[in-house]
């Protein structure tokens, strides 16, 4: 079996790097036992990023291994030490690769040399203790995991990009023609469909360089798939300008260069949206007896219709030099009227780096269906084995709006409350505006041992805010009760919904 050296269609999965974790951490000294959280954070993961190289022509390299996968970033460290970056992962691709998503939508074209494409960026790393803490919460004990990074299924397809595209029957002589004025060496033969896949070349004719691409021969019904059909069609469809290449020296019935010339663009009308392109046309093998003959009868009538026509021979070399010399001329016409669209260096971002604050509450057989951002992002960075990262968790949530919205829609206690989308959420038990019971006791984040004396008022306060909402029973004795007795509201469970705590954004990353 052969070894395909030229892939112009891959399916590609990409995975960004994870964020490193925060890390809880506190610093220790001699005589200074407890100096303070300094964990550090994680660092991003790297990205991938697809980048136009034009040294690539094929996208054989996917062909071979189409999963990629960027580095992960450290986890951060005691003594405030981060964690490092992971490295991005830049993935060459031939000049005029077209990105689809896994549904076949287009996510962007890659043209010109150096644009680059962030096709999935990297996670964010979690905050460490250090960077938690605040005025309040002096020792978080807890840090944020990093986030994974964007994965997803693409794929890439490549629309060569060249300046001339050469179609014609199978053995007219394109290879050849390529042949003689380039250094390209593609394969060629008296066989039909001898070239399998394009080839480029680059000319230079005077003072301009182009190139020619060489596509597989074309025959009437193409576009009904006959030989190699339509397929190779796409590649000449960035080219400025299109040359016929005609044998005159064909010896098969029914063939002459009138007739071919009317089939080719019968076909390419059939492919359409390349009537605009301007064409020469060539009649090649004028080195042959009959060939020059035949060129010599029908090249008076194709001129009257207003073509281009060129005598040539890629054999020879006959006609090759006026040939190159109209080509160049073409381009420079096509390349002025583009100059001012040229672009630079575009970088394209996908929109996951959206930041904005909307969610949406869906009433759905399962429960309650929070989706958003900001709170699909939290949850991921949530250690959920850690009571005060989740109750930081529900202060983040609840902060957002999230528990008003729930209540406003009509969610009751107990409730089923799922966030995240379908294929990966978290459930949680609906418990508003009270938290899970020993929290209230000694406020998340703080760490007793940093307090002068728990003044009276400290309980007070714990009270107050653990009173229920007006129109409810519950009495003050009780509720002072219920925070005596913590054990008796059941087991904890992770809860949204917890009353709002201003302190924490001080320290909030998204806030
Ligand atoms: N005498 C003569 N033969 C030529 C000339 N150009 C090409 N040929 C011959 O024609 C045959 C086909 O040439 P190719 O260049 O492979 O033709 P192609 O158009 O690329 O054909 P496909 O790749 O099959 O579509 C080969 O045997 C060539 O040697 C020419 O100018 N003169
Ligand atoms: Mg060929």
């Amino acid at each position: 079996m052969a070894v395909p050296t030229f892939v112009d269609r891959v399916s590609l999965h990409v995975s960004a790097g994870r964020g490193g974790n925060g890390v809880a951490s506190v610093h220790r000294e001699k005589f200074k036992p407890l100096g303070g959280p300094d964990g550090g954070n994680g660092g991003p993961g790297g990205s991938i990023i697809l980048r136009v190289d034009p040294d690539i022509t094929t996208l054989i390299d996917y062909h071979h291994s189409p999963k990629r996968t960027a580095e992960a970033g450290g986890h951060g460290a005691g003594a405030h030490r981060n964690g490092g970056h992971g490295s991005d992962l830049v993935l060459p691709v031939p000049d005029g690769t077209v990105v689809t998503d896994a549904a076949g939508e287009v996510l962007a074209d890659l043209t010109g040399p150096g644009t680059e494409l962030v096709i999935a960026q990297g996670g964010r790393g979690g905050l460490g203790n250090a960077a938690l803490a605040s005025s309040k919460r002096k020792a978080p004990g807890f840090a944020l995991l990093g986030e994974p990074g964007d994965e997803l299924e693409i794929r890439l397809e490549l629309k060569i990009v060249a300046d001339i595209g050469l179609v014609g029957f199978p053995s007219a002589g394109k290879s050849s023609l390529i042949a003689s004025i380039s250094r390209a060496r593609p394969k060629i033969a008296d066989y039909p469909f001898t070239t399998l896949v394009p080839n480029l070349g680059v000319v230079t004719a005077g003072e301009t360089t182009f190139t020619v691409a060489d596509v597989p021969g074309l025959i009437e019904g193409a576009s009904e798939g006959r030989g190699l059909g339509h397929d190779f069609l796409r590649h000449i469809e960035r080219c400025a300008a299109l040359v016929h290449v005609v044998d005159t020296a064909t010896m098969e019935p029914g063939r002459n260069p009138a007739d071919d010339l009317a089939v080719m663009e019968n076909e390419l009308a059939r492919y359409g949206g390349l009537e605009d392109r301007p064409r020469l046309v060539a009649l090649n093998k004028v080195d042959v007896p009959d060939g020059r003959d035949l060129s010599d009868i029908v090249i008076e009538d194709l001129r009257a219709h207003g073509l281009r026509v060129f005598p040539v021979s890629a054999a020879s070399g006959e006609g090759m030099r006026e040939l190159t010399f109209a080509m160049a001329e073409i381009v420079r016409a096509a390349r002025a009227e583009r100059e001012v669209a040229e672009a630079q260096r575009i970088v394209l971002r996908p929109p996951s780096a959206d930041n904005s604050d909307s969610f949406t509450v869906t009433e759905t057989p399962d429960g309650w269906r929070v989706q958003g951002t900001k709170p699909e992002r939290w949850v991921r960075q949530t250690d959920f084995s850690n009571d005060e990262a989740v109750g930081f968790l529900a202060d983040r949530l609840n902060r957002l709006g999230v528990e008003t919205k729930l209540l406003r829609m009509g969610a009751e206690e107990g409730d089923i409350v799922i966030i995240g989308h379908v294929d990966n959420s978290v459930v949680f038990d609906f418990k508003p505006g009270i938290d899970a019971g020993a929290e209230n006791l000694a406020r998340r984040g703080e760490d007793e041992r940093f307090e002068e004396k728990r003044p009276a008022h400290g309980r007070r306060r714990a009270i107050q805010e653990a009173m229920p909402e007006r129109g409810e029973t519950e009495t003050r004795a009780d509720v002072a009760r219920r925070l005596d007795k913590p054990e008796k509201f059941g087991p904890k469970s992770y809860t949204i919904g917890s009353r709002d705590d201003p302190d924490w954004s001080e320290s909030d990353p998204d806030a």
